[in-house]
């Protein structure tokens, strides 16, 4: 049955195929959720939950710095709403198409309903890409974008955020659009900047999140982060708070990546060295290749479309953090980690694991942390801004870290208490799905046929 509802999504739309792999595991998590209570088949859950509850697609035209007209599709994706208002991010990159967006407002659904906040999923963006773009371009774009957007959205609606390629400068340029056009100063946006509106903690939130469900997992086992060697990927906002909290949890961390390449640094990336690359990526927007110009001691490896494998992740370590984007850690690589020792995956990024990876980890016995529960700190600290905001008050750094530390504490129990619940203990995975799951779909029906 729950297969059946994968073909469904397939022969609807054969080509989104991120899409389709987000379903699938879903679906293969809640098969036991389902034997056990036919009620939700007879209300067709499954079929209501695969089809968002709107797809807004339009055109975001835009002049360059030359004069020059472009034009770039834009979306939002409201998934469902039956626990809190449409939440999730927008992502800003080439490669943005509406199956990765449906894909990415999918797993929000669930990853938000762990949170312990009311929030339903959304997910938006465009194939915009802002690599060496000028601020200019990338201010006019995101006026242009809003001004389609704004009559979506609002703080009881729908509340976006940033993903890849949206950060607090491009945040700062839709808020003042949407400001502009809504004539309103509300919460409408999370991820502000502190002077207006924003939460302490939200930029480090996802990298910290995912720290510190490294450490719950960790604690399973009578383990802990402390002098562990650890892999991470990408070098964006989750991947550099990642790095932050590893080295509080006296951990040493040894890669960094982009797009183009990784920085390998055997004598590990310390305070200073972190610094340097939050100045190289946020402010200077430039390569980490250009890390081992400061430290020549760090190798780097440029990307080889010939290798059928990804060598940042066939190094010695304990840990493995993905924190770039999906699909990046594939059946060898998965492998590879293993055979390199790595007990812990925590992932920072969304669905960075292919299914048969994922098999690989769960079947090996390793502690794997899915996105959806490991990375749920992002979007926890945006719904205390959001919290903030409707009460007119700011919490402080620490108040703000002790309640991402209980929500990320939370979340891990519950993972573990519904996948011991349904028979297979350890397994975060089908614990993150099935928590997840039944939170939404006993509020579908509680709502009736809407
Ligand atoms: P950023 O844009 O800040 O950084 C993304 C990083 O990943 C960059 O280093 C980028 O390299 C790299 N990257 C992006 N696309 C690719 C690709 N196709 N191949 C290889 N590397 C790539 O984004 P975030 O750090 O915010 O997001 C990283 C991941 O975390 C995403 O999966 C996102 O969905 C997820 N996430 C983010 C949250 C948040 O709060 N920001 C919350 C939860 C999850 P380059 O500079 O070359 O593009
Ligand atoms: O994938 C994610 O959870 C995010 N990009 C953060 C979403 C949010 O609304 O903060």
């Amino acid at each position: 049955m729950s297969q059946d509802i994968l073909q469904i999504a397939k022969s609807k739309d054969p080509y989104e195929r991120e899409f389709h792999q987000a379903v699938g595991e879903v679906m293969e998590s809640i098969r036991p959720v389902l034997d056990r209570n036919p009620q939700y088949r007879k209300a067709k859950i499954l079929e209501r939950l695969i089809e968002p509850d709107r797809v807004i697609m339009f055109r975001v035209p835009w002049m360059d710095d030359q004069g020059e007209i472009h034009v770039n599709r834009g979306f939002r994706i409201e998934m469902n709403n039956a626990i809190g208002p449409y939440k999730g991010g927008l992502r800003f990159h080439p490669s943005v198409n509406l199956g990765i967006l449906k894909f990415l407002a999918f797993e929000q659904v669930f990853k938000n309903a762990l949170t312990t906040l009311p929030m339903g999923g959304g997910k938006g963006g465009s194939d915009f890409d802002p690599k060496g773009k000028s601020d200019n371009e990338v201010m006019r774009f995101c006026q242009t974008f809003m001004c389609e957007l704004f009559r979506h959205i609002g703080p009881d609606t729908d509340v976006p955020a940033g993903d890849i390629g949206v950060g607090a400068r491009e945040i700062g340029y839709l808020f003042g659009m949407y400001k502009k056009l809504a004539n309103e100063f509300t919460g409408v946006l999370t991820g502000k900047s502190l002077n207006w509106g924003g939460s302490l903690i939200r930029p480090e939130a996802t990298g910290y999140g995912s720290v510190y469900f490294a450490s719950e997992m960790m604690t399973t086992r009578n383990k802990s982060l402390d002098g562990k060697t650890c892999l991470v990927s990408g070098s964006g906002n989750v991947a550099q708070f990642t790095v932050d909290k590893l080295l509080d949890f006296k951990a040493k961390v040894v890669t960094l990546s982009d797009s183009s390449g990784y920085i390998y640094d055997e004598e590990g990336i310390d305070r200073k060295k972190i610094a340097y690359v939050k100045k190289l990526k946020n402010i200077r927007r430039g390569r980490i290749k250009e890390y081992v110009q400061e430290y020549p001691s760090a190798v780097y490896t440029a990307v080889d479309p010939s290798l059928s494998y990804n060598p940042l992740w066939n190094h010695k370590a304990d840990c493995a953090f993905p924190s770039a984007t999906q699909n990046e850690i594939n059946e060898e690589d998965a492998r590879n980690l293993i055979k390199n020792g790595v007990f812990a995956v925590s992932e920072g990024a969304n669905m960075p694991t292919v299914p048969g990876g994922a098999d690989i980890f769960r079947e090996s016995g390793i502690l794997y942390g899915p996105g959806k529960a490991a990375n749920a700190g992002g979007v926890s600290v945006s719904g205390l801004e959001m919290t903030q905001n409707s009460m007119r008050i700011s919490w402080t750094r620490e108040e703000v870290d002790q309640r991402l530390k209980m929500i990320m504490h939370s979340i891990h129990r519950t993972c573990l208490e519904a996948a011991a619940e349904y028979g297979t203990p350890g397994n975060y995975v089908n614990g993150a799905n099935i928590a997840g799951f039944v939170k939404v779909v006993e509020s579908m029906i509680d709502q009736g046929l809407v």
